[in-house]
């Protein structure tokens, strides 16, 4: 049987070393521009007009026909969204696994909601290709994928708020304030899949401690971590430094947040996917 992978571009993932996996890109609009997150995507150039700009800008998903494409002509597919509480991308998805199926008898779509997005998306499709080679049926890969995700967590600082407010993606009462006077948001992905707040801190050192306190609550003991993050790899390898000091962690995989991520998460953010 022919397995691929395939997830939409929150993941911040180009490729899979090794395993069928393909990438579906959401889009920023700054102006008359379309940011297409793919491999081609110039992340600076993207940055620079987003900080010089004023006006409008907004993100749209994947078409349904784009997760089709990405399908290929794969028998068994493990299509992985960003939260459907926040985008389209995993409605579409659902529309691409029906009409795919119907197309192709016998092949068959398991769509995965995150809801999450970024580094715990990373966590999901690297499970994924572990429980793929392990030779179980789809059908189990499935279900266990669906059991692994009730241990996996997304937590994070932001340095704004302003792109998930100016988007209707968070209440704007609650984006007043962040970024101002160096006033920075710990939060995490509610289980609903939502932006949930659960501090507000002055400066990015306050903000990384405060993180790592809501992670020993949240009982994490040494699972794998993933870090990404806007223009801020010194905020990553301090991050990092931290879990590994703290939880007596090797060392986290770093990542650059890429244009869906980097758009919301703006310069200066951090993500955290750990396993708990
Ligand atoms: O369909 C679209 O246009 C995409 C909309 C995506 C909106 C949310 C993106 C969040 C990116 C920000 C911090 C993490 C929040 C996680 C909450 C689940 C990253």
């Amino acid at each position: 049987m022919n397995y691929k992978i395939v997830s939409d571009s929150s993941a911040n993932l180009l490729e899979l070393p090794a395993f069928n996996f393909s990438t579906v890109p959401l889009h920023v609009i700054v102006s008359d521009k379309d940011f297409v997150d793919n491999k081609d995507l110039n992340l600076d150039e993207m940055l620079n007009t987003l900080s010089s700009y004023k006006g409008k800008s907004s993100t749209s998903c994947p078409s349904a026909q784009e997760w089709i494409d990405a399908f290929g002509d794969a028998d068994v597919v493990f299509c992985v969204t960003i939260t459907s509480n926040l985008s389209g991308s995993c409605s579409s998805a659902k529309v691409a696994q029906s009409m795919y199926e119907s197309e192709h008898t016998g092949r068959k779509v398991y769509v995965i909601d995150s809801l999450s997005t970024g580094p715990e998306m990373v966590l999901i499709i690297d499970k994924l290709v572990e429980l793929i080679n392990s030779g179980i049926s789809p059908d189990e890969i499935f279900a266990t994928i669906c059991e692994y995700q009730k241990e996996t967590h997304l937590y994070f600082t932001l340095s704004s708020l302003d792109n998930l407010a100016k988007n209707g993606r968070i209440n704007s009462i609650l984006a007043k304030g962040i970024g101002i006077l160096g006033i920075k948001i710990v939060g995490r992905a509610s289980d609903m899949g939502t932006l949930e707040p659960m501090d507000k801190c002055r400066g990015d050192k306050r903000a990384y401690s405060c993180l790592i306190s809501h992670m020993k609550k949240c009982v994490y003991n040494g699972g794998r971590v993933i870090i990404s993050h806007t223009n801020n790899p010194s905020g990553a390898n301090e991050m990092n430094e931290l879990i590994k000091s703290e939880f007596n962690y090797n060392d986290a995989i770093i990542m650059e947040n890429r244009a869906l991520c980097g758009y919301y998460a703006e310069p200066g953010s951090i993500l955290v996917g750990f396993e708990a």
